[in-house]
């Protein structure tokens, strides 16, 4: 009967490994890989792939995991055929993602990064001396190995860092658990983190939602719910910075996200930044405050120390204030709901 069921599950095992590798090779074709193109009908981007450049391909409980070697943006991270980074341009969007609430906010000390793996964002929230706490919330496991794996000399940087609380957890749940400040979740991890918590938490500063697009495992972070709960869970003045997808091909999306989150927060504004391997070569991001001072978001509070602002390569406070200057098109259509 044993006997059996190891061979069974053997079967299972090298079916879906196969099956990982027809779907992964679908994304390989000859030298070049090519973008998935669910969220972007008609459009797909590709990039050449090195000689023997596939590093890793994986199917976690979650989603599909690729690694490969590119011939001109370095190593290359793919989630479900969708590519979240490469080595070459990640910081445009690490930087933004986090530098944006960071130095909006007058003294983060509390910092909750939802997702975000692949350690590009914590690396850039690890970066501030007055940052004191570093709660991470990420689904899969199997991502944040992945990324030590095969980033460790660029994104995966800071996992190690004194000031972090790592739990892999539906962020939906976590924060919901944080906010009704129950201990006794039935997720294990969620239970620990909480455990650690004293009973004058005062909430966190800034949320970080480093999410991948709205179609898997990312779908409940974009829910008008997920935002209530972040709410929820800040302090006085806290912010919220979300991926916010692209203005040239989600502009309905973002609409509806920055109507429902104004009808929630004070303050409210979309950024964007260039990163030229992402869909059109933008993405914005969602930024929420509860100060509701008028350029509470527009207007860096504070400024990268020198030694800080020559580790960065792509914000700078001139940059902060410009990312929210939209052009017409999308002004116009975000004016709506203000
Ligand atoms: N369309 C791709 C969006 C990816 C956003 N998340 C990227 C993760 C990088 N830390």
């Amino acid at each position: 009967m044993r006997t059996l069921l190891s061979a069974l599950c053997c079967i299972a095992i090298v079916q879906s490994t196969a099956s990982i590798r027809n779907k992964m090779a679908a994304l390989i074709t000859g030298d070049w890989f090519a973008e998935s193109e669910v969220m972007w009908p008609g459009q797909r981007f590709s990039l050449k792939v090195k000689k023997d450049g596939v590093l890793h391909r994986s199917r976690s409980k979650f989603q599909d995991i690729l690694v490969f070697q590119s011939e001109t943006y370095g190593k290359v991270l793919v989630l479900d055929g969708v590519i979240q980074l490469t080595e070459r341009d990640e910081f445009a969007y690490q930087e933004m993602i986090a530098h944006l609430p960071l130095f909006a906010h007058a003294e983060p000390k509390r910092v909750c990064i939802v997702g975000g793996g692949d350690g590009g964002v914590l690396r850039e929230v690890a970066r501030h001396s007055c940052v004191e706490v570093i709660d991470m919330c990420e689904i899969d496991e199997q991502v944040v190995a992945v990324a030590k794996e095969h980033f460790s000399d660029s994104t995966a940087t800071s996992f190690d860092d004194p000031r972090l609380t790592l739990v892999h957890a539906d962020a939906a749940a976590y924060l919901k658990a944080i906010v009704d400040g129950k201990g006794d979740s039935s997720d294990p991890a969620i239970a620990a983190a909480l455990k650690r918590r004293s009973s004058q938490w005062p909430g966190y500063d800034v949320i970080i939602v480093d999410s991948s697009d709205p179609v898997g495992p990312a779908e409940t972070l974009f829910a008008p719910a997920f935002y209530d709960s972040m709410k929820a869970a800040l302090a006085p003045n806290g912010i919220v910075c979300t991926q916010g997808e692209c203005l040239w091909l989600h502009l309905p999306l973002i609409a509806k996200v920055v109507t429902a989150c104004r009808a929630t927060f004070p303050s409210v504004e979309y950024a964007y930044t260039t990163v030229p391997t992402y869909p059109s070569g933008q993405i914005g991001f969602v930024l929420c405050s509860l100060d509701d001072g008028e350029r509470a978001l527009i207007r860096p509070t504070r400024a990268p120390t020198t030694s800080l602002q020559k580790l960065l390569r792509y914000y700078n406070p001139d940059v902060h204030a410009a990312s929210f200057i939209l052009p017409e098109f999308a002004a116009r259509e975000l004016k709506k709901s203000r």
